[in-house]
């Protein structure tokens, strides 16, 4: 029996309703599957722990979560915490002390009817965005001088190391390479004439070691244009951290919505625990309500699942997902049904049953 320790931090707003629901199909994986078992450890932080103890997670937060195997993470920010203060002090924070410089946002449609895009199938919307997670445009360098004054002054720098940026397009190739796919990358060095026109000659650079990877190349408005002209045109895609960050918003938009757009936060070398959740925010306006999609959440355990090497689970999640999305009435209102996020959790995890009772998992 295999056991994985997993940190929660559900967080904020919407946050510990969509986690409650990606933990519950956690346990139903334990109970039909008697090689695996997790052990979870939930934390308290977020916003909340911020108003009472003026920070965002505990001091020694970090050396408390090396630990574990993953940390599945539901929100950060709320009303009243400055948004800079909660995204810097725990969601960046946690991606740069582990090294998590991979983040990787796959951009399917799964349900043909969810794309606004007229005409455009399944097929032609299936690609992966690799983004860069621990430099670039979220360096964090910077200054801001003669602070009020008529003269003031606001330096935010983009940092792109030699090691980062290689890494992520290394990265890049060879999952290019390993899926047989094609690789595109997204810069913007015409404008950014040092950042990019580096980011642009390390791709090439690192691209003479993988001659059978067809490669592209765009400028970041013009990518932004095809994906929603042409998202045939991607397979996988590689960028840097701020780029990535708003193309797949557009990714999401594209494919159903932010209720349906999942991220992983890896370390590959697994020196340290990735992180896995949800691309949303904390949705301050519908939390409580009981009416958050859990499906991104959800998406995000299948992430884990692969990450723990336990595919089968990551592909039977995944078509669940799929199963489910064909059951109008067993959706959220953002996709147009009248359930509520624990509602679907619960049909999620009787689809999930069904699909895999004919599989047999023995002990190993
Ligand atoms: N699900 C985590 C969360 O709250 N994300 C909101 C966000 O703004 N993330 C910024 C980023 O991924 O760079």
């Amino acid at each position: 029996m295999k056991t994985f320790k997993i940190a929660l931090i559900p967080g904020d707003g919407i946050g510990p309703e969509v986690v409650s629901e990606g933990v519950k199909v956690l346990k139903a994986i334990e109970k039909l599957d008697p090689t695996l078992s997790f052990a979870f450890t939930e934390f308290p932080w977020g916003c909340e722990y911020y108003l009472e103890h003026g920070k965002m997670m505990a001091d020694d937060g970090i050396e408390q979560l090396k630990g574990f195997d993953a940390i599945y993470l539901g929100a950060v920010g709320y009303p009243g915490v400055p948004d800079h203060i909660s995204l810097w002090d725990l969601l960046l924070r946690i991606r740069k002390e582990f090294d998590q410089y991979v983040n990787l946002r796959p951009i399917t449609l799964l349900n043909p009817t969810l794309t606004p895009l007229k005409d455009k199938t399944a097929k032609e919307i299936d690609f992966l965005v690799i983004r860069e997670n621990s430099e670039g445009e979220y360096a964090g360098a910077g200054d801001r001088l003669f602070k009020g004054k008529p003269e003031e002054v606001v330096l935010q720098t983009g940092v792109f190391s030699r090691k980062g940026t290689e890494r992520i397009i290394r990265y890049a190739y060879e999952e290019a390479r390993m899926s047989n796919r094609t690789l595109t990358s997204v810069s913007k060095a015409n404008a950014l004439n040092y950042s990019m026109v580096f980011w642009d000659e390390v791709f090439d650079e690192v691209g003479k070691e993988y001659p059978d990877v067809q490669t592209y190349s765009y400028l970041v408005d013009a990518a932004s244009l095809y994906f929603v002209t042409e998202p045939e045109r991607f397979e996988v895609v590689v960028t840097s951290n701020l780029f990535g960050d708003i193309l797949t918003d557009i990714g999401a938009a594209i494919t159903g919505g932010m209720g349906l757009a999942t991220g992983a936060n890896i370390n590959p070398e697994r020196t340290y625990p990735s992180m896995f959740e949800p691309v949303h925010g904390s949705a301050p306006d519908i939390s409580g309500k009981g009416i958050a999609n859990p499906i991104a959440a959800i998406w995000s355990v299948s992430q884990m699942m692969d990450f723990f090497g336990e595919e089968r689970w990551g592909e039977a999640i995944l078509s669940t997902i799929k199963d489910i999305l064909t059951e109008q009435e067993s959706l959220t209102s953002d996709l147009g049904g009248k359930s509520s996020t624990s509602q679907l959790g619960i049909r999620f995890v009787e689809l999930l049953s069904a699909r895999v009772s004919e599989v047999s998992f023995t002990q190993e």
